[in-house]
């Protein structure tokens, strides 16, 4: 078995060595490079992300990109990880509307306000920041983790997120935010991943 990680420091995929650790099996990781926002990096030829994007995960002979498909591709390809509800589990619906909630909607509204775009309502297919995080702390209010109360691969994608850009001011810091972050910043997993990507 082959598992490599298309990988470019200070992007997206850092997430993705996070997930390796936690998934535990053998891989590799290939740092490629990228188009940067302030104009530096360029294509990688050797890429086969459409839009030479990470991440890209190469298992065996099956290629993978965008992030929420990834994420649910690996957690079923080694579901002893216990990463992701299985088909069957009465949790797998829970888990794939958070995994495209988070690119159809997590994405794009956090683009909007950062961009200080209005997302024009009942049009686009996402809602506005402020919605979004109504949403993450009233779950976060019954639950430790955004599925129930075990860990699963979409708290690295929010717990991730929350955690990374908390000093961002585009979302407010709630009791409940702050200590979902906490607990998954707190994953021996990620502190693994931090020294592979040093
Ligand atoms: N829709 C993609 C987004 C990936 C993405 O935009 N990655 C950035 C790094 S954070 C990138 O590779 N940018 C290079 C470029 O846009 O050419 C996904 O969900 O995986």
């Amino acid at each position: 078995m082959t598992l490599t990680l298309l990988h470019a420091p200070k992007s997206r995929s850092q997430s993705f060595i996070w997930l390796l650790e936690e998934i535990g099996q053998p891989y590799e990781i290939k740092q490629v490079d990228i188009r940067r926002g302030d104009g530096s990096g360029k294509l990688d030829p050797t890429n086969p992300h459409p839009h030479g994007k990470v991440p890209v995960i190469i298992h065996d002979d099956t290629v993978v990109h965008e992030q929420t498909a990834i994420m649910l591709y690996l957690t079923d390809a080694f579901p002893q990880a216990k990463l992701g509800p299985q088909v069957g589990d009465k949790l797998r619906g829970n888990y794939l509307s958070w995994l495209s909630y988070y690119s159809g909607v997590v994405e794009p509204a956090f683009l909007c306000a950062f961009m200080k775009y209005d997302v024009p309502r009942g049009t686009a297919g996402w809602v506005a920041v402020p919605e979004v995080m109504q949403h993450i702390n009233k779950t976060l209010e019954t639950n430790e983790y955004i599925l129930g109360n075990e860990f699963t691969a979409v708290d690295i994608l929010y717990g991730g997120t929350f955690g990374f850009f908390g000093d961002s001011g585009l979302f407010e810091k709630t009791d409940a935010l702050n200590a979902y972050v906490k607990r998954c910043m707190s994953r021996p997993a990620l502190q693994r991943a931090g020294q592979k990507d040093a």
